[in-house]
């Protein structure tokens, strides 16, 4: 039976071989829940990228670009990281270059694995059934908030470990953490998130609706997968 294992944070990762996994990044507030929104909303590709530097840098080769820092968008770039953003015509055929707080660097961080996904809880059960069929050992990198834990991403860890029991054998100590926590918390996702340090961040910044909107389990069926340089 193929393993799943838990990286709480990207500070964690050199722990864990890539090599041989398939590695689900997980930012639930926002990065990944946006990538998955934009990517059903008709955009093709996106270049994650970890620096702010090689966003501009794609930005002169005709890019539509994305940069997000603590939380605000950051200014010279077409878009923020809100998922409404991503549902609007403007993204529809074009290939987005991206960087995030966290998010994008925690996707550059996993590219040694044999396959990168995005997950969210927007299509954790599309990618639960993505891993299933692939068969191979699982490690989700949870992007926390400059490389500290964060509970959104543990907890969607959890689901995906709740969604794959019978399935995929539990490697260790933090995929039990992370499903306990799961279990405790998944009646009311967002009471349970309450305290959570980025959602307090993000509501500090009049980010409301984002964070309610990112909770929602299932809406899309997309699996972004990174293929080179792009996720599609
Ligand atoms: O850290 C990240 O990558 C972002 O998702 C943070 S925020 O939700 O846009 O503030």
């Amino acid at each position: 039976m193929p393993l799943l294992d838990v990286c709480f944070t990207p500070e964690l990762i050199h722990l864990y071989a890539l090599k041989g996994r398939v590695v689900v990044v997980v930012d639930i507030l926002r990065a990944t829940s946006t990538m998955v929104t934009g990517l059903a909303h008709g955009l093709e590709k996106i270049i994650p990228v970890s620096t702010l530097a090689e966003c501009q840098q794609l930005a002169k080769h005709g890019y539509l670009t994305a940069a997000e820092r603590d939380g605000k968008k950051a200014d010279g770039f077409d878009l923020g990281n809100s998922p409404f953003s991503y549902m609007e015509d403007l993204v529809k055929g074009k290939t987005l270059a991206m960087t995030t707080t966290n998010g994008t660097h925690a996707i550059r961080l996993s590219e040694a694995a044999d396959q990168v996904v995005a997950g969210a809880f927007l299509n954790v059960s599309s990618v639960a059934a993505y891993l299933t069929t692939q068969q191979k050992d699982v490690l989700v990198v949870c992007a926390g908030w400059k490389g500290k834990f964060n509970l959104e991403d543990t907890l969607f860890a959890g689901a995906l470990a709740h969604k794959l029991q019978g399935n995929f054998e539990f490697e260790n100590d933090a995929t039990l953490a992370a499903a306990h926590l799961y279990a405790a918390a998944q009646n009311d996702l967002m009471e349970y998130l309450s305290k959570a340090s980025h959602v307090q961040r993000l509501q500090n910044l009049h980010i409301i609706k984002d964070i309610a909107f990112c909770l929602q389990q299932d809406v899309y069926e997309v699996v972004p997968v990174l293929e080179g340089n792009y996720l599609v």
